[in-house]
């Protein structure tokens, strides 16, 4: 049986969750909440880094949103593959799926890192800097976006990378909107129509009161 040691709240552990709601894959979610010294010891003797998401099967122990979803997608793939067979086709998909990581991802754990920080503390420069980080990305992803078919997911059928772009989207654009830019727009519409989405948003819910930008999430995913 599989176990997904994760957060509801965190970005990262939304990348396996969509995948697994994606192909209807069996496994049991263990909530690790850092809090918690054991909680905080276990993740640790299973990732010293102390990061989630972990995933168990059997004696397989592995970190890392993407390596995570690359094993599912090949010791238990659902009907739909998250990684394409063709190879160019892959690489499109690992190109923007690094892109939400790197691009939106990072800037938005800075921001709100320095949120959660004392008051006096905080780095206005740094938060200016890593919004700024967030228009090119929003740039970058809408003149892709724009070029697209108007049913195409990032890269082509849906993937990896839109494990990885539904998270990023949602919180970042709760931290500093895109709504400027309109296929971006478009497309994290129809990332959150997709039920493995809603059921992540519906978890993490009651756990929305702890995000620093809370205010900045749209009601609908409130309710
Ligand atoms: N590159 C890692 C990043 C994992 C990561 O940063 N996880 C965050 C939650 S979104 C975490 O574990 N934070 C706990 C902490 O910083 O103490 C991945 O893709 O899984």
């Amino acid at each position: 049986m599989l176990t997904l040691y994760y957060h509801p709240l965190a970005s990262y552990c939304w990348k396996p969750l969509i995948a697994l709601y994606e192909a209807g894959t069996a496994f049991t979610p263990r909530l690790v909440d850092l809090a918690q010294p054991d909680d905080a010891a276990l993740l640790e003797r299973l990732w010293p880094m102390r990061l989630f998401p972990v995933l168990e099967d059997g004696d397989t122990v592995l970190p890392e949103s993407s390596i995570i979803i690359e094993y599912l997608d090949l010791h238990h793939p659902g009907p739909h593959r998250l990684i394409p067979a063709d190879p160019k086709a892959a690489l499109q998909v690992r190109l923007w799926d690094r892109f939400f990581d790197m691009h939106m991802e990072s800037p938005v754990q800075e921001i709100v890192r320095d949120a959660l920080r004392p008051e006096s503390r905080r780095d206005r420069q740094t938060v200016a800097e890593q919004k700024e980080k967030l228009d090119r990305a929003y740039i970058a992803a809408e003149r892709h976006l724009a070029a697209c078919d108007n049913d195409s997911w990032i890269a082509g059928a849906f993937s990896l990378a839109d494990c990885a772009a539904m998270p990023a989207l949602f919180y970042a654009g709760a931290i500093h909107p895109f709504y400027a830019h309109p296929a971006l727009s478009e497309y994290f519409t129809r990332l959150t129509r997709r039920p493995s989405a809603g059921r992540v948003i519906e978890g993490a819910r009651p756990w929305f009161q702890y995000f620093p930008f809370r205010q900045g999430i749209a009601a609908q995913f409130l309710a």
